[in-house]
């Protein structure tokens, strides 16, 4: 029989996780938007501003290279002030997922980037 013994990371790293947690946030919607239009560090400022001037917006993380961010908020925030919000910047987005009901994304604008 081949088996792999478990590797063993010593004591206190199983609760290494724990220490991202944030009870609080378990509580939080989490909606994953695409956007379209960033292409550097300033427009995921931008982005990254717009997003957390909408109210009940709690955290945002921007992933550049993919496009996708990720937007944790208070229960009852409406996602599609999120994408208002985006489009207002200049940086067109949608909602991908999220754990609170959405309406459909508002039209596109093309456009955005303040490097270009
Ligand atoms: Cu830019």
């Amino acid at each position: 029989m081949l088996s792999i013994p478990p590797i063993d990371d010593g004591p206190g790293e199983a609760k290494r996780d724990l220490t991202l947690y944030n009870p609080r946030e378990a509580t939080m919607n989490e909606i994953l938007m695409e956007v379209t239009g960033m292409t550097c560090g300033s427009c995921v400022r931008h982005v990254t501003g717009a997003l957390k001037a909408v109210d009940g917006v709690e955290d945002v993380a921007v992933d550049l290279a993919s496009g996708r961010v990720s937007v944790r908020s208070r229960p009852g925030t409406a996602a599609d002030r999120l994408t208002s919000a985006l489009a207002d910047s200049g940086y067109p987005g949608r909602i991908v997922e999220a754990t609170a009901p959405s309406s459909p994304a508002p039209a596109r604008r093309s456009g955005g980037c303040c490097c270009s």
